[in-house]
């Protein structure tokens, strides 16, 4: 029998069998933290469930920003500068209560004096881990950007911060000239040369993975968009010191992390930027992404909700969660759901057949 290349890798991949891996999402609106002229609230952790209530963090900020150069070292420059992380909590995942701060910025002269923001969530043994990023005062456009974390006995607090970050960017590129401009190098170095971000850890293989999206000095523009590309470091100790993968960057596209465990090792939802955008991914050894499905353009900064059972199917670490819509003067978190037509696609497979 003759096979096209394109009905092989069908075959090889289970296309006509299964579909597991395929699926659309759907967004709604929220309560509680849904879209507040004058306040910004963003990049929603992954969501938990502590007793009866479901647990969300999130960067707020206050106010306009006015972007770089305008002669005010003071001035907020990014809708996630002069961030404190707050957080809320549901019953239902629709209806949220705003809580307040869970890490708020540091004192004039702090490692997170300017911002603290984009935080993910891990529980662990009885404790709660923010892992986040920061940003020391003045906030220019060449600041470099670390991530930090926070430990609590509860999920309402008081989280204690650690004393300095657990990953900074590796600076091995060169700034061209004295002005403040990213984008001037003389040599860019590592992919995470100028910003970690958008951190996530999980308690993998005996080991903690922290993974994060990382930014060069002197990033460019790709036809897939910005290059930003993810990375993962890895501690023996939740608090660090946190190692970076000899395979860095894990990943060749990709904004915000969206990471979820299946199946003994780790999925990947990639949107946005790079080439791979609006696909998902899974890893086995939490390091070696392979592609599994393309996908429509899904939620922004998504923060899915940590099913304890997530074997059952590949996507049910991401089935609901929130994200953030930045489409509008102030940024502000929304629900995102698998659509349900596609969830019946994947659960009941029979009616296809
Ligand atoms: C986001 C994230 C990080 C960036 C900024 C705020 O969506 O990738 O958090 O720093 O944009």
């Amino acid at each position: 029998m003759k096979l096209s290349s394109a009905s092989k890798r069908a075959i090889e991949r289970n296309y006509y069998q299964s579909c597991e891996w395929f699926c659309d999402f759907k967004e709604s609106g929220i309560e509680g933290i849904g879209y507040e002229k004058g306040i910004h609230r963003r990049d929603p952790s992954s969501v938990i469930k502590v007793g009866d209530d479901y647990f969300v963090w999130y960067s707020r900020s206050v106010g306009p920003h006015k972007g770089f150069h305008t002669g005010d070292e003071e001035a907020k420059v990014f809708p996630w500068d002069y961030c404190d992380i707050w957080y809320a909590v549901s019953k239902d995942g629709y209806r949220w209560e705003e809580k307040g701060p869970a890490v708020v910025r540091g004192e004039r002269g702090a490692y997170d004096d300017r911002s603290v923001f984009t935080p993910e969530i891990l529980e662990y043994e009885g404790k709660y881990y923010l892992v986040y990023q920061v940003v020391q005062h003045p906030y220019v456009n060449r600041s470099f950007e670390s991530i930090a974390i926070a430990v609590a006995d509860s999920p309402h607090g008081p989280f204690t911060k650690s004393k300095e970050p657990i990953l900074t960017p590796t600076k091995d590129g060169i700034w061209e000239g004295e002005e403040d401009n990213r984008f001037a190098v003389k040599k860019k170095g590592s992919f995470d040369s100028h910003k970690v971000h958008d951190p996530i850890l999980f308690a993998f293989r005996g080991k903690f993975y922290l993974y994060y999206k990382g930014e060069p000095m002197g990033e460019e523009l790709y036809m897939g968009g910005r290059e930003t590309k993810w990375g993962v470091a890895i501690a023996d100790n939740i608090l660090g010191p946190y190692h970076r993968s000899e395979y860095n960057p894990v990943t060749n596209s990709g904004h915000e992390t969206c990471l979820w465990q299946y199946n003994g090792g780790i999925a990947a939802f990639l949107r946005t930027d790079g080439v791979e955008k609006n696909t998902i991914q899974f890893a086995e050894d939490g390091i070696n992404f392979e592609i599994k499905s393309v996908i429509k353009q899904g939620p922004e900064a998504c923060g899915p909700y940590r099913h304890l059972e997530s074997d059952s199917n590949p996507l049910k670490g991401m089935e609901w969660g929130l994200c953030h819509d930045v489409s509008q003067d102030y940024g502000f978190i929304k629900r995102f759901d698998i659509d349900e037509w596609q969830k019946k696609v994947y659960t009941n497979r029979e009616m296809y057949e």
